[in-house]
C-alpha cells in the first residue's frame, strides 16, 4: 500500500511546487471582481478555494478530475462486467488525478479493511447518547470520539516538520475512511434492528461491507450502494460540508474534527439532510391526498400548496448547478435498467416532469431542477432500507472520500489558515450607495 501513498506524494509534489511558484510570482493578479451581490447571496460564485478533486460546471454538472459520472461509470475499475465501479477507484482518481488499474483498487480495499478496526470507546460514545437522538448526531459524535486516534495530532505534539504534516493526514484519513463504514452500519443496526450488530466482513469490497454490517448481502444492493458511494463522494469545494472540513482543517484540526465539521454541516436541511427531507415529504404529500398514486393535478397543486406554505420543495433547486444534475440521472437510468413498476420510483419520476415549470414560475429561484437528492431516496426505501431519517448518514460515509483527499492535498500544498475578512452591513451600504447606513 506504501506504493500509493509514494504514487500520490510524487504527483502532488509537482503541484506543491506549483502552488509555490503562483503564490510567489502571482499574487498581485487580479482574478475577479466581487460585487456585493455575491457577498449577500452567500458568496456564490466567488473563487476563494483550492480543491483539486472536483469541478462543478452549471450545466454540466460534477466532473472528478476531469471525468463526468458517465465516464467514471465506464472508466473506473468494477467487480463484474456489469456491476457499478468501486468507490475506492474513485478515492484513487480523486487523490492522484488519474484511472487506476483494477489491481490498485484492490489493493486499497484490502489496506482499509486492515484498517478498519473502531476503537470500542467509538461504539460506547454512541452508546451514552439517546435511541432518540438523531443518526446525524450519532454519526457525528461517533467520528469525533475517534480523534484520540489521530496519527496527524500526535505528530504534530511531537513536533514534526510542517512538510510532513500531509504523510499523518494521510494516515488518519485512510484509518477514517475505512472505520467509518462500522461507524454508520452500527448506527443503524442500533436505532433499527435493535442493536444486534454485525460484524464487517474484511473479503468484501467497502461499500459492500457497509452494505453487509446494515443487513443487507444481495448483489442488487451492493451495486447500488457501489453507485451511491462514488455520485456522492465529492462536489467541488464551495459545498457546506467541504468547506467545513477544508476551514476546520486549516487550523491544523485533526482531520476527525475537520470531518465531523463538514457532517454537523451536511446534516442541514438545505444540504444533505435534503435526501430524507424528500421522502418524508413525500409522505406527507401522499397522506394529505389520501392515495399513493396520486394525478399530476393533485402532485401540482400540492407543490404549489408547499410554496405558499414559505417552505421549499426538497430536493430540488442548487446553488451552482443551472440544469437536471448528473446524479440525479444517473440514478434515474439506475431505476430505468433495475427497478420495475416501483410506487415511490413512479412519484419521483412525476415530479420530475410536475416541479420544475413550478418553480420556474415562482421567478426568483434559479434552478427549477433536481438535485441528486431527489432519487437517492427512492431507490433506498425500494432495496428494503425504509428508515430515510438514516439517509443522510450515507451521504456522509460517501462524502469522506472526496473531502478528506483534499484535506491531505490542503496539508501537502501547505495551505495556510482560512481568514476571509468580514464588515458591517453598514460597511456595505456605504460602498454601494456612498452614504453613511442606518444599521
Ligand atoms: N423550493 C422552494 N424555494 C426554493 C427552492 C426550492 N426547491 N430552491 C430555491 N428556492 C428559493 C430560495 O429559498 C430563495 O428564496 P428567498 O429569496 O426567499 O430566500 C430563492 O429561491 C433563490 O434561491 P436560489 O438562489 O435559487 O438558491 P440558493 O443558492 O439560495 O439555494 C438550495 C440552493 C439548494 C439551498 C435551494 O435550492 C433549496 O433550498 N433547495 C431545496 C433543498 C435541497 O434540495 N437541498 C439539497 C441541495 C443538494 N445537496 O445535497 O446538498
Ligand atoms: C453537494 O453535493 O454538496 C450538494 O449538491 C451541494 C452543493 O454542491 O453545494
Amino acid at each position: 500500500m506504501e506504493y500509493i501513498k509514494n504514487r500520490f506524494f510524487q504527483k502532488a509534489s509537482k503541484c506543491t511546487a506549483e502552488y509555490q511558484r503562483l503564490k510567489n510570482e502571482h499574487s498581485d493578479k487580479v482574478i475577479a471582481q466581487v460585487t456585493i451581490g455575491q457577498v449577500l447571496s452567500g458568496m456564490k460564485g466567488i473563487p476563494a478555494l483550492v480543491t483539486d478533486t472536483s469541478k462543478l460546471d452549471p450545466d454540466e454538472g460534477i466532473r472528478f478530475r476531469g471525468h463526468s459520472i458517465t465516464e467514471l461509470r465506464e472508466k473506473l475499475p468494477r467487480l463484474s462486467p456489469d456491476g457499478e465501479p468501486l468507490p475506492e477507484g474513485l478515492f484513487y482518481l480523486m487523490l492522484i488525478g488519474e484511472i487506476p488499474e483494477k489491481d490498485d483498487v484492490m489493493n486499497i480495499s484490502k489496506d482499509w479493511a486492515t484498517r478498519a478496526h473502531v476503537p470500542q470507546h467509538a461504539f460506547d460514545v454512541i452508546d451514552a447518547l439517546p435511541k432518540n437522538s438523531k443518526p446525524m448526531t450519532q454519526f457525528a459524535a461517533g467520528i469525533l470520539s475517534m480523534a484520540t486516534e489521530s496519527v496527524f495530532q500526535k505528530a504534530y505534539r511531537t513536533g514534526v516538520h510542517k512538510k510532513f504534516y500531509w504523510d499523518s493526514t494521510f494516515e488518519d484519513v485512510m484509518n477514517l475512511i475505512a472505520r467509518i463504514p462500522h461507524i454508520a452500519a452500527y448506527i443503524y443496526r442500533r436505532n433499527f434492528h435493535n442493536d444486534r450488530h454485525i460484524e464487517p466482513n474484511p473479503r468484501l469490497d467497502w461499500a459492500g461491507n457497509l452494505a453487509h454490517m446494515m443487513g443487507f448481502d444481495s448483489e442488487d444492493i451492493r451495486r447500488l450502494f457501489r453507485l451511491y458511494m462514488v455520485i456522492h463522494a465529492d462536489h467541488e469545494g464551495g459545498n457546506v460540508s467541504a468547506h467545513a472540513a477544508h476551514l476546520v482543517g486549516s487550523a491544523l484540526s485533526n482531520p476527525y474534527y475537520a470531518y465531523t465539521a463538514a457532517m454537523t454541516g451536511l446534516a442541514g436541511p438545505l444540504h444533505g439532510y435534503a435526501n430524507q427531507d424528500v421522502i418524508h415529504w413525500m409522505f406527507e404529500m401522499l397522506e394529505f391526498l389520501g392515495t399513493d398514486e396520486p394525478t399530476d393535478e393533485q402532485v401540482s397543486k400540492y407543490c404549489i400548496q408547499t410554496l405558499e406554505e414559505g417552505r421549499v420543495i426538497p430536493g430540488y433547486g442548487h446553488a451552482v448547478l443551472r440544469k437536471t444534475d448528473p446524479r440525479f440521472t444517473a440514478q434515474l437510468e439506475f431505476a430505468d435498467k433495475y427497478i420495475k413498476d416501483d410506487k415511490l420510483v413512479n412519484i419521483v419520476n412525476q415530479l420530475y416532469r410536475i416541479v420544475p415549470p413550478i418553480l420556474s414560475d415562482v421567478g426568483k429561484i434559479k434552478n427549477p431542477w433536481p438535485n441528486v437528492d431527489a432519487y437517492s431516496g427512492s431507490l433506498l426505501y425500494h432495496y428494503g432500507i425504509k428508515e430515510y431519517t438514516f439517509y443522510t448518514v450515507l451521504f456522509g460515509v460517501s462524502r469522506v472520500l472526496g473531502v478528506m483527499a483534499s484535506l491531505i492535498n490542503d496539508r501537502i500544498y501547505g495551505l495556510p489558515i482560512e481568514r476571509p475578512t468580514s464588515y458591517p452591513l453598514k460597511w456595505y451600504r456605504d460602498k454601494a450607495e456612498g452614504e453613511p447606513g442606518n444599521c
